[in-house]
């Protein structure tokens, strides 16, 4: 796939729906967008009301434009301001007490999750279960998700739109190995870096933290 077909799938001016999207679109935990049929497509706002989160728009949101506002939901789900509504409490994770040193520090240290809420600093197993009110109060935001929502062996590497994709490095910070960048890992490169991790994991140069 050209880098130049890339970048238009990125900023959401081809529809991922032609069949030559990136792999992100065949992924079990990948949301299928639909098309830009409803009025309210392309405004910038997502308009779906299957999501919520910060890329939501903040009028109502119709059911009659559910799968109808592809480009403007695919760009706030790719920046990390969109998540699957809530559809009843079973779905929301048990985020257990407030027992972390790293809790009420408005960043969620949970291991278990991802998403544009999770604190920048090094991840430890520890800390699982016991940063509840900064981890709840961003997933009820839409910030976070948990991770390892793919099925099968390999993990789901997503596609080719962070900055430091075909590099030759794997710079998902979900993994860690020598197959890994030597630089700082961001949360947002998450699932963007998909050609090079997906090498490296084949390689078994990289493995799940
Ligand atoms: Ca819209
Ligand atoms: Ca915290
Ligand atoms: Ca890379």
């Amino acid at each position: 796939m050209s880098r130049l077909f890339r970048k238009l799938v990125a900023a959401g001016f081809l529809a991922a729906s032609s069949g030559l999207a990136p792999v992100a679109h065949a992924q079990p935990g990948a949301p299928n967008f639909g098309d830009d049929a409803s009025r309210w497509a392309k405004d910038n706002e997502c308009d779906d009301p299957r999501f919520e989160g910060e890329g939501m728009s903040p009028g109502l949101s119709l059911d009659d434009d559910i799968g109808h506002d592809a480009t403007d939901c695919r760009a706030a789900w790719r920046g990390g301001n969109l998540a699957l509504a809530s559809v009843d409490d079973a779905d929301i994770p048990d985020f257990g007490d407030d027992a972390s040193d790293w809790a009420k520090d408005d960043e969620c240290d949970d291991p278990r999750f991802e998403g544009p809420a999770m604190t920048r600093t090094k991840l430890l197993d520890q800390d699982i279960g016991h940063d509840a009110t900064d981890c709840g109060a961003a997933w009820d935001d839409g910030r976070l998700q948990l991770i390892g929502d793919w099925e099968g062996d390999a993990p789901d590497f997503g596609d080719d739109a962070s900055d430091w994709s075909n590099d030759n490095e794997c710079d998902d910070p979900r993994f860690d190995g020598k197959g890994m960048t030597t630089t700082d890992l961001k949360q947002e490169d998450i699932r963007h870096d998909a050609t090079d991790c997906s090498a490296a994991w084949d390689a078994g140069t990289i493995k799940l933290r």
